[in-house]
């Protein structure tokens, strides 16, 4: 084995974002930039002699050359054993579920989640520790630190490996083994769920339809839904991952999955819609004729998880990031389990998990999960559902009627501007942090401002603090208003508006999200000078 040091310069964007390292695929084409960042990754992973590693991504463009790169540069780090998917495929829960499964001391998920693939679109490398959870910021702030730094990376000079063979081949003196990017993942799942349940549901006629929008959810949910549980052939549509998601947006969002929301709203809507995102962890959720904000999926998943045989002690607790609505903390208040308030992404949920603080977790971004891995887990979130409909044998849009009755409801709305100039939107959230002093008491249209801050997040397992994870504002009228920057766009920044209000009265339950939230609209417009800031009328998206 001939292992060559190759001498580099560093890039200077190398910061790993929300969810790992997002760029236009253009940028990860740039001669030694994968293997730059690659390197400044292994070189933060402590014990990584003889270990074993996980790769896999979501096969979007660019997935297969990247794999077959950081096979070579595990080889020359060495490592003693890399654990593969077939095809380069792993689905970002499946990649957490198999770290954890063998042990592994990491992974690398090559993935750009939601975000559009192929070769005008966005590639992502992800490092997950050996919890199979999203690397922390200390890590990551690290690997910024070395990258910015580096002179020179390892790699082997062998041939690419056959992607396409289950089975062990060696690369130097390194295993390689190829494996069935599903078998584990459906293993934990039949686990935590009564795949005979939901079997019998499928036998009595219940119809639904999962929508893999061209990603890497299709062969997991075909293997489990079709195959292991007997749905028709047909019920998961758009199943063949693509490199380019057959140029679909890879985001399971009313918006971008607009044909499951045509047929769920339409005349001939089966009983339950879902779809997944590009790496498999976000997770869509659709009533005959009503679509189930994620926020109030995590509630609901929360208050009946006790249904399916992984959770039937109960939970611990449940966490829910900052912008998603407040409904899970109700139901946390009722079973008098721990409820904890975590910054966007899902790393800081691991902590809590691992201390076993929570069992349940959740963003408004459509990210469910639980503690059977550290990532959020899309199929893993449709499949329980699933177990809770054979299980009460009502309808979906039934269960959300019946827990707005019970809890109150959550009318929830984001507003996101995409690309906008870098400059002028840090200037709006500097502007709206110099505010917050002057806010409360302050009365907008109808609604009367009682408190805001700067959300500051201390964890409770190793009190590290993470300040500045977003604007939040609480109206007197039980509404909330949050604003933040997103830290997984590639170009400009973008500026999310999450808007929420509360409404006990089951009298006014349905009535259009839209009318209910114009008042909050209006006011953190008014707030944030949205318009006059960013020259923008409208959001790019509503979602
Ligand atoms: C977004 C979502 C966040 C999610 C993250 C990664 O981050 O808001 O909730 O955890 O994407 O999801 P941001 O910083 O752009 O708001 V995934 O499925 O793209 O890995
Ligand atoms: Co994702």
């Amino acid at each position: 084995m001939v292992t060559t040091r190759i001498p580099t310069t560093p890039f200077s964007d190398q910061r790993p974002g929300t969810s790992g390292l997002r760029k236009k695929v253009t940028v990860f084409q740039q001669p030694r930039y994968v293997e730059n960042f690659i390197q400044s990754i292994f070189d933060n992973v402590e014990g990584a002699q003889g270990s074993t590693l996980v790769i896999g991504g979501d096969g979007r463009y660019f997935n297969d050359s990247v794999v077959q790169i950081a096979i070579r540069m595990a080889a020359a780090h060495g490592f003693g054993r890399v654990l593969v998917g077939q095809g380069g495929l792993l689905s970002t829960p499946a990649a957490s579920c198999v770290i954890r499964k063998h042990k592994a001391i990491g992974g690398l998920v090559l993935s750009a989640s939601h975000n559009p693939g192929g070769p005008d679109g966005d590639f992502g490398i992800k490092f997950n520790m050996a919890h199979g959870g999203p690397a922390p910021e200390s890590f990551t702030e690290a690997v910024f630190k070395r990258a910015s730094a580096i002179t020179e990376y390892k790699i082997v000079d062998e041939p690419d490996i056959d992607l396409s063979r289950i089975g062990p081949t060696k690369v130097g003196d390194m295993i390689v083994e190829v494996i069935d990017p599903v078998a584990d993942y459906a293993e934990l799942m039949e686990q935590l769920v009564d795949f005979e349940k939901i079997a019998d549901l499928f036998r009595s006629g219940f119809r639904m339809r999962f929508d893999a929008l061209s990603a890497i959810t299709g062969p997991y949910a075909k293997a489990i839904l079709e195959s292991r549980l007997g749905a028709p052939a047909g019920t998961v549509v758009n199943g063949e991952p693509k490199p380019d998601f057959g140029g679909h947006h890879p985001d399971p969002n009313p918006v971008h999955a607009h044909d499951l929301m045509d047929l769920m709203l339409g005349p001939d809507a089966p009983d339950f819609g879902a779809a997944s995102d590009g790496d498999g962890d976000r997770n869509m959720i659709v009533a005959r004729g009503l679509f189930v904000t994620p926020s109030d999926s995590l509630a609901i998943l929360a208050s009946h998880a006790h249904l399916a045989p992984g959770y039937a002690k109960g939970l611990a607790g449940v966490a829910r990031s900052m912008p998603t609505s407040r409904a899970a903390d109700r139901v946390a208040k009722k079973l008098g389990i721990n409820f904890f308030e975590t910054p966007t992404g899902w790393k800081f949920f691991a902590n809590l998990l691992d201390a076993g603080l929570i069992t349940l977790c959740g963003e408004e971004s459509a990210g469910t999960g639980s503690n059977h891995i550290r990532e959020k887990d899309g199929l893993w979130a449709v499949l329980l559902w699933l177990n809770i409909l054979a299980v009460t044998k009502k309808p979906a849009d039934q269960i959300v009627r019946e827990h707005w009755a019970a809890f109150g409801r959550d009318y929830y709305t984001r507003h996101d501007y995409e690309e906008l100039e870098t400059a002028p939107a840090n200037e709006l959230m500097d502007a709206l942090r110099q505010k917050l002093p002057t806010l409360p008491g302050q009365r907008l249209g109808d609604l009367t401002v009682e408190s805001c801050d700067d959300f500051a997040y201390t964890d409770p397992v190793d009190q590290s603090v993470t300040p500045k994870q977003g604007i939040r504002i609480l109206f007197k009228e039980d509404a909330r208003a949050v604003f933040r920057l997103s830290g997984t766009g590639t170009s400009g920044a973008t500026l999310r508006v999450y808007l929420e209000r509360f409404e006990p009265d089951t009298d006014r339950h349905d009535l259009p999200t839209a009318d209910v939230l114009a008042p909050v609209v209006q006011a953190a417009n008014e707030i944030a000078e949205i318009a006059a800031r960013t020259g923008r009328d409208e959001p790019s998206v509503i979602t």
